[in-house]
């Protein structure tokens, strides 16, 4: 049996596309939204079986990790979070690097000689990782029309990927990865009238539209941090909300604060564009953080902590 873990924003659906069109098989498909990324727990496998994982934090999976190869499950395993310590074993294939420049789709994309390229600057634009997809796009010599249409695409992918939980996206992504998977060429996908691709940069463009009044809650030397309200759509926008700041403001950093569908906070942090550093440590201090020195975030920060993670956000970027 194939298992196909991946995350859920366009990184992890972008880098399976590739490693699928290079091997097709059948496969059964483990995602989430883009923080649900404990996903090996949900993985039940036996020997014999092979695992792609592909752009969740091996640190964060480890446990189910050793488990799943001591089982004598085969993992082919891609990543660029903070992965800790790799695991020795004959049954794993790790291909991990946590350098700010690379995401997960780039390293497929490498892995596969670039055969399916465009997909993995639609990636490395949704990771917010515009100067790498600018360079990928270089080496295929595609019209600056089309960067851009890769580029809002991404945006848009990374976009659907955020939420509490599925029911807050338009796409969920084992659906979304499953009608792009169509498409050989990411500017098929949207040049299609009848793909969904309308609909997610409609959905995209409503939730980032209301962004626009939005002031931030304190802002202190080189970092500001915005409170999103308590709204579906700011659920769904606090990501890319975060990404667009950071572009509109290389010096600053961000946090992006939304509230959970149960109770207490959903953090984004995006470090300053012009010092990609700290922001999976900083999340890290927190239950439930996680991600890269660029861009981390925590899955729910109760009440009570929203007032030690500001002061500590304000200490590590002043
Ligand atoms: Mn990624």
């Amino acid at each position: 049996m194939n298992i196909d873990v991946f995350n859920g924003d366009a990184d992890g659906i972008c880098a399976l596309i590739q490693y699928r069109f290079a091997f097709p098989a059948k496969s059964t498909l483990v995602t989430g939204v883009k923080r649900d990324i404990q996903l090996l727990d949900r993985v039940s496998a036996r020997q014999g079986d092979k695992i792609n994982v592909f752009d969740i934090s091996m640190q964060k999976n480890r446990k189910a990790l050793e488990k799943l190869l001591n089982n004598g499950v085969s993992v082919f395993y891609v990543d660029h979070h903070i992965s800790g310590e790799i695991p020795e074993n004959p049954g794993l294939e790790a291909i991990i690097d946590t350098s700010p420049t690379i995401c997960t789709s780039l390293l497929v994309d490498k892995y596969l000689n670039g055969q399916f390229r465009q997909w993995a600057i639609v990636a490395a634009f949704g990771d917010n990782m515009t100067n790498s997809a600018n360079e990928a796009a270089k080496t295929l010599s595609l019209s600056d029309e089309s960067v851009h249409k890769l580029k809002k695409l991404g945006i848009s992918i990374n976009y659907n990927g955020y939420g509490s939980s599925l029911d807050d996206l338009h796409f969920k992504p084992a659906d979304l990865y499953l009608k792009m998977s169509a498409y050989k060429s990411p500017l098929d996908f949207i040049s299609d009238p009848d793909s969904c691709y309308k609909k997610l940069q409609a959905g995209y463009d409503d939730d980032i539209a209301k962004t626009e009044s939005l002031k931030p809650e304190y802002l202190k030397g080189n970092t500001a941090v915005y409170k999103l309200p308590d709204k579906l759509w700011a659920r769904r926008v606090s990501g890319v909300f975060g990404n667009m700041l950071a572009n509109r403001f290389p010096d600053r950093a961000h946090a992006i604060l939304s509230h959970h569908n149960e109770a207490g906070y959903v953090i984004s942090v995006r470090a300053p564009l012009n010092n990609l550093n700290y922001a999976g440590e900083l999340c890290s201090k927190f239950a439930g953080g996680g991600g890269r020195k660029g861009a981390a975030g925590i899955n729910q920060l109760a009440e009570n902590e929203l007032d030690k993670f500001i002061s500590q956000f304000q200490e590590t970027y002043n």
